[in-house]
């Protein structure tokens, strides 16, 4: 199969009756305006449940931390399949449901529309994988399972996060192009960046991590064409991003060399970090896997799912990648748009009292902790 793999296992999902604490928690999405609404719920063999969302293509499945109960803002991962594969089967290949309940996120698993010879697909960009030429919007599709997210769920707006393999690595350049407004970072394996870079522009920097291996005879490492399509390589998508946010062309040895793939022997993986004078800390990373096929082997076959080498990093180096956010200043007690002596002479005028607008941390006591916030802040301007 072109850009995909073969579906190994699908992960056992037991559908089970809906417990009376969840039910009431949801209730509110009855009452919404659209059609939008989740369906059914289930668990899963992994401690994590799943819920569904459908914005007319079918049930979408988002998974949540078990313990999930709506009153902290959690990160939101994506992962996109291969052309011809699906959902359930880049699930199953990533193993990311695994990681939901102990690092705390959402994590959706959508999937494409299907093609004339019935193959999944997502149109990322000129190059791949919309071969028929639907056009169809799976941008502003994709955006839309954002949103909807967003109003069912607790979603951190600076925590969005996408990865994918192949297809579904062009369809998270995509994504990063034309909703760097909602996209903290992307972590393609084996797709690239749009060839022309007139192509896209992305509102605001991205993260991105740029996942390849360097025998990769489907979308190669160095680049190539199908028929008039041509795909820019990996270190070309690296620079592009590079550039794009602002920094110094120039990479870093990011560290040692580790195993990230079964399939070539010892640690094939390396590192390059371009993080040089970017704009808002943004980064870019390549990890290059010598000698790795298009689809690199994460766990063998004797391996559990929760054995998978690219989920935990994969998970952990999205959730460290997040957007920035805006400098708060709450310390600037008397607001007149800088935090100086003023502040600090108000702050004490109010110690030990219980006053909202000195009580920086919120803990119904203005002590010492809230000092130490403000002389954090001192000389900031807001
Ligand atoms: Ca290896
Ligand atoms: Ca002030
Ligand atoms: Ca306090």
């Amino acid at each position: 199969m072109l850009f995909s793999k073969d579906v190994e296992e699908i992960l056992p999902v037991n559908e089970a009756p809906s417990n009376t604490k969840r039910m009431l928690r949801l209730m509110p999405h009855l009452l919404l305006p659209s059609a939008l609404l989740i369906t059914f719920l289930t668990t899963t063999a992994i401690g994590a449940d799943v819920e569904y969302i459908n914005n007319g293509r079918g049930a979408v499945p988002v998974y949540l931390p078990s313990n999930y109960d709506g009153s902290k803002p959690l990160p939101l991962i994506f992962s996109l399949h291969g052309y011809t594969d699906n959902g359930p089967g880049v699930e199953s290949y990533f193993n990311l449901s695994q990681q939901v309940d102990s690092k705390e996120f959402l994590y959706c698993v959508p999937q494409g529309t299907t093609d004339l010879s019935g193959a999944p697909f997502w149109n990322g960009t000129d190059a791949c994988c919309d071969i028929f030429n639907t056009n169809v919007d799976d941008s502003g599709y994709l955006r839309e399972l954002i949103e909807i997210i967003q109003a069912e769920y607790s979603v951190d707006e600076f925590s969005i996060h996408f990865t994918g393999i192949s297809n579904g690595g062009f369809m998270s350049y995509r994504m990063a192009c034309e909703h760097a407004d909602l996209v903290a970072s992307i972590a393609p394996l084996a797709g690239v960046t749009f060839l022309d870079l007139a192509d896209c522009s992305p509102s605001e920097p991205v993260h991105v991590l740029h996942i390849h291996g360097t025998a990769d005879s489907t979308i190669e490492y160095d680049g190539g064409c199908f028929f008039f399509s041509c795909y820019p390589g990996a270190e070309e998508s690296a620079l592009t991003w590079t550039d794009y946010n602002g920094c110094d062309l120039v990479g870093e040895d990011g560290g040692p060399a580790f195993n990230l793939d079964w399939d070539v022997g010892g640690n094939e993986t390396t590192s390059t970090i371009y993080e040089q004078n970017c704009n808002q800390n943004a980064t870019v990373e390549l990890w290059t896997m010598t000698g790795s096929e298009h689809v690199p082997r994460f766990r063998r076959n004797s391996d559990g799912p929760e054995q998978n080498l690219f989920a935990p990093l994969i998970s952990d180096w999205l959730l460290n990648h997040r957007k920035p956010e805006p400098f708060q200043c709450d310390a600037d007690l008397n607001d007149d748009g800088v935090i100086d002596t003023d502040d600090l002479l108000a702050m004490l005028s109010a110690w030990g009292s219980n006053d909202p607008a000195a009580d920086l941390d919120e803990n119904n006591i203005v002590n010492i902790k809230d000092l130490l916030i403000l002389l954090g802040d001192f000389g900031k301007v807001c």
